[in-house]
């Protein structure tokens, strides 16, 4: 099918924006970018997505993503029945994956005159003037808007029985940060285990395992300080003792599937002055809403130094779910100059990074948080979670950054 097939679909899109934010049809004035990733053939079905992300006086501009979610069969994925000419026209497959097709980014306008809600109504508390919806906008070009990708490469609750490719030992911990330090990793958030798989927070552990990554690569290592589930603070503060870049900071309580992971407010605290005395700065991990406010405090207490980095970890079972409504919401509380990313749990993953890449935060993957590279199919260690996310990245415009950049937009000295 012709790629104008596709725009016909955007401009249905761009129109029932415009007509849900303005009550009117408006006009679409340009495409300022317009990519076709992948053929489209007649009998595929198609699922369209259309963002606003900049809203000017009478300008607003969206961006559009098409994506394949079920191919017809004959141009599609079973090529023996298609020789053998057994199948029919109608025959279609539901892709495992959705292929994205299409992308581009518009700018559509609605006179003043025909504007018939207020801004008000579909950007409550904003000022008068140009908004940007999406805060921190993606940029086209990398280097004004770069990404940071966090590698989750051991966590404390996956075993071998989960998958085979959790590393343990020193040199398996070390090549793995290597891979996804390869693949666009700059940061690496790092549990460790024994030889046996058992997890500890013991600092000469972590020292013997932190002088095995830096032999092999120049990641920032970002030691948790969350553990395991039940540990005490001073087991948990063990990986301060190796004054760590980068250290976790869990900014309230949450069950944490059936198990209950307690983070009492003097407790936050004290981690926080704890990690503050190591030399680290603080990655505020928040699995509820209350969690940023949480953070919030600890700014404003002057426990946790400006500018705060927040990681949103969705999905965990018994707190926040990972769904686009919630990011939405979350983000909106994030302080001018913080940093923010998004770590979602199992299949939610993909999806609730690449929003958050598109939305302008950094994000995390790794088996820590998901196993899987699509259903059923084990990601064969963090990296080619990290190189998926990569590629998406890249195709925003926003270039994963190195160690170097990602310490300066930290502001690790
Ligand atoms: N293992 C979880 C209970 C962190 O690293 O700071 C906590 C966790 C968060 O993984
Ligand atoms: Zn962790």
């Amino acid at each position: 099918m012709d790629g104008a097939r596709v725009l016909a679909l955007f401009g249905d899109l761009a129109t029932e924006l415009l007509i849900r934010i303005d009550g009117d049809e408006g006009l679409f004035r340009a495409y300022e970018s317009v990519e076709f990733l992948a053929p489209v053939f007649a009998g595929d079905f198609l699922e369209l997505r259309a963002e606003l992300v900049n809203v000017g006086a009478t300008s607003r501009q969206m961006r559009f993503e098409a994506r394949k979610v079920i191919s017809s069969a004959r141009y599609g994925r079973d090529p023996e029945s298609q020789a053998a000419g057994r199948l029919s026209p109608s025959a279609a497959d539901l892709l495992p994956v959705p292929i994205v097709v299409a992308r581009a980014v518009g700018t559509c306008v609605v006179p003043r005159d025909l504007q018939r809600r207020p801004r008000e109504l579909y950007l409550p508390g904003l000022p008068p003037g140009p908004v940007p919806v999406s805060g921190a906008i993606v940029t086209p070009s990398g280097s004004e808007s770069p990404l940071i990708l966090t590698a989750a490469i051991v966590g404390a609750e996956l075993t071998r029985g989960h998958t085979p490719y959790v590393p343990f030992t020193a040199k398996e911990v070390a090549e793995e940060a290597a891979r996804c330090r390869e693949a666009g990793a700059a940061i690496v958030h790092l549990h460790v285990r024994t030889d046996e798989g058992r997890n500890t927070q013991s600092t000469e552990r972590f020292l013997e395992i932190i002088e095995a990554v830096r032999a092999k690569c120049d990641c920032i290592i970002q030691t948790s300080t969350g553990g395991e589930v039940g540990m005490s603070l001073d087991e948990r503060s063990g990986p301060l003792g190796c004054r760590p870049e980068m250290a976790t900071l869990n900014c309230g309580s949450i069950n944490f599937g059936d198990q209950v992971f307690v983070n009492s407010r003097p407790d936050i605290r004290e981690l926080a002055r704890r990690i503050r005395a190591a030399g680290a700065i603080a990655e505020l991990e928040c699995y509820e809403v209350g969690h940023v406010e949480e953070a919030l405090a600890l700014l404003a207490e002057g426990l946790v130094p400006a500018p705060l980095h927040l990681q949103f970890v969705l999905g965990v079972k018994g707190a926040i779910g990972a769904r686009d409504e919630v990011l939405l919401f979350m983000r909106q509380l994030v302080p001018a100059g913080a940093t923010w990313g998004v770590a979602a749990i199992g299949r939610a993953e993909q999806p609730m990074t690449e929003l958050a890449m598109r939305l302008g935060g950094h994000a995390r993957v790794g088996l820590e948080d998901n196993i899987y590279l699509t259903r059923g199919v084990l990601a064969e260690g963090s990296a080619p979670l990290v190189a998926r996310a990569a590629a998406y990245a890249r195709s925003l415009g926003r270039d994963p950054v190195d160690p170097v950049t990602a310490r300066r937009l930290l502001g690790i000295a």
